[in-house]
């Protein structure tokens, strides 16, 4: 072993820089540092108790270069395999050795993962409103800032607030700096800062008959060419889901998203039965197995896992290459609960391999830049990343602990009509 690349130390960062993350970095001997993302949204403290008091001790005097190895030393080594808190710690480990691996390369990882498939990454950002005229702003405002594929998420008449629209008007900027201004930098999700996790209500008659009318309002405006996305967030049952393909098919989506719960894979079966609305899946996943019925059978048509919830880089090469064979595409997570790291982690994978579909960004707060400091760029609608060697993206920890870690939870659901809880 190059006793340069000796792993010496593990640590772990859990800091609130606008929201909560869970930073992992890596050194080598020889001085080299990678950095991972560890960050489940609502559950950090355990997968940083997981790294801290599990993980990294074992990783002292490993061999960073062993990338692969040490993956199946943690996925297979651990005996309990699966589960977003293991992924996400695995992943963690296997970006930061990406990152030093491709520092000791000198090179960007997108080099050593096979060069550029592409100039840029597409992405598309989140329009939302309370009112259609408001929605019709939102879409406006996201073509100004060069985005060229849009979401939409629309409030529901009756209902008191709906996942995706954002909760102030200053959200979508992600506006706030420094401690107190909380409340707007949590935008669209909203992962409150509070003890318990706030509720919303639901109903999905309202939602089913309000929806179409929205894409409508979207498309008579803006015209037919533009990629317009919608997320249903594990709301519908199969059939509800199958209705809400086939009601949006004259809007011509490029992908409605989590449609139905997806433990049971046997539903999109039947969706797939009534809609040629292509379909979004896969960020509450956490391995190639999650996938395979899906991929095998062609039911669905994008890939949703990040790198941080997928297991890492090492892993998520697999399941695309795997999806490939099917002819389907990434789509991947790019909410701001994945920190910069594992943005940049996804964005390399995305510029080198051949099935690339689009991405998600949603852009971070100014303190959670400040913090990263990542080298990709947005402009004319596509993520692009920088030349130096690694990611492209740091952790100022000094900085960083100036912003304390505060529980903050996703809302739970209820049903309006009896309050019984249902999917978020
Ligand atoms: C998305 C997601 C997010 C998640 C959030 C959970 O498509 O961006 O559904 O909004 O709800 O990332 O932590
Ligand atoms: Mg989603």
């Amino acid at each position: 072993m190059d006793k340069d690349m000796r792993i010496a130390k593990a640590e772990v960062f859990v800091h609130s820089p606008g929201r909560n993350f869970v930073t992992l970095r890596i050194t080598t001997e020889g001085g080299l540092v990678g950095y991972g993302d560890a960050t489940v949204n609502g559950r950090e403290l355990s997968v940083a108790s997981y790294l801290r008091d599990h993980l990294a001790p074992m990783l002292i005097g490993r061999d960073a270069h062993n990338i692969e190895d040490t993956w199946q030393y943690f996925y297979r080594g651990s005996y309990w395999r699966r589960g977003p808190i293991t992924m996400t710690a695995i992943a963690a480990i296997d970006m930061a050795l990406w990152d030093i691996k491709a520092k000791a390369a000198n090179m960007p990882l997108y080099q050593l993962l096979g060069g550029k498939s592409r100039e840029g990454c597409l992405a598309y950002g989140h329009a939302s409103g309370r009112e259609i005229s408001e929605i019709l702003d939102s879409v406006r405002e996201h073509m100004e800032k060069g985005y060229r594929a849009i979401r939409v998420q629309s409030a529901i008449p009756g209902l008191n607030s709906v996942y995706g629209v954002a909760a102030s008007a200053n959200a979508a900027a992600g506006a706030g700096k420094g401690k107190g201004a909380s409340s707007a930098r949590y935008d669209y999700e909203p992962a409150r800062r509070s003890a318990v996790p706030v509720e919303e209500e639901w109903d999905t008659r309202a939602y089913l008959n309000y929806i179409p009318k929205v894409f409508e309002a979207v498309r008579n405006e803006f015209g037919p060419e533009l990629p317009l996305l919608h997320d249903a967030h594990h709301r519908l049952t199969p059939i509800q889901a199958a209705r809400l393909g086939k009601s949006l098919e004259p809007y011509d989506l490029f992908w409605i998203e989590d449609v139905t719960p997806a433990e049971n894979t046997d539903a999109f079966r039947l969706i797939r039965q009534h809609t040629t609305t292509p379909l979004a899946v896969g960020e509450i996943f956490n391995t190639i197995f999650d996938y395979k019925d899906l991929f095998e059978e062609q039911l669905i048509d994008y890939v949703r896992s990040p790198v941080s919830h997928g297991g890492g880089i090492t892993p998520l090469k697999k399941i695309f290459d795997y999806a490939a064979v099917y002819q389907i595409k990434s789509g991947v997570h790019g909410p701001t609960d994945v920190s910069p790291i594992g943005h940049a982690a996804s964005l390399h994978l995305g510029m080198a391999i051949h099935n690339y579909g689009i991405s998600e960004y949603m852009q971070h707060s100014p303190d959670t830049n400040d913090v990263f400091q990542p080298e990709y760029t947005f402009t004319d609608g596509m993520i692009r990343p920088g030349s130096s060697p690694g990611l492209g993206v740091t952790y100022d920890d000094k900085l960083a602990s100036q912003f304390e870690y505060e529980a903050a939870y996703l809302p739970v659901n209820r049903l309006k009509i009896d309050g019984t809880m249902h999917d978020w």
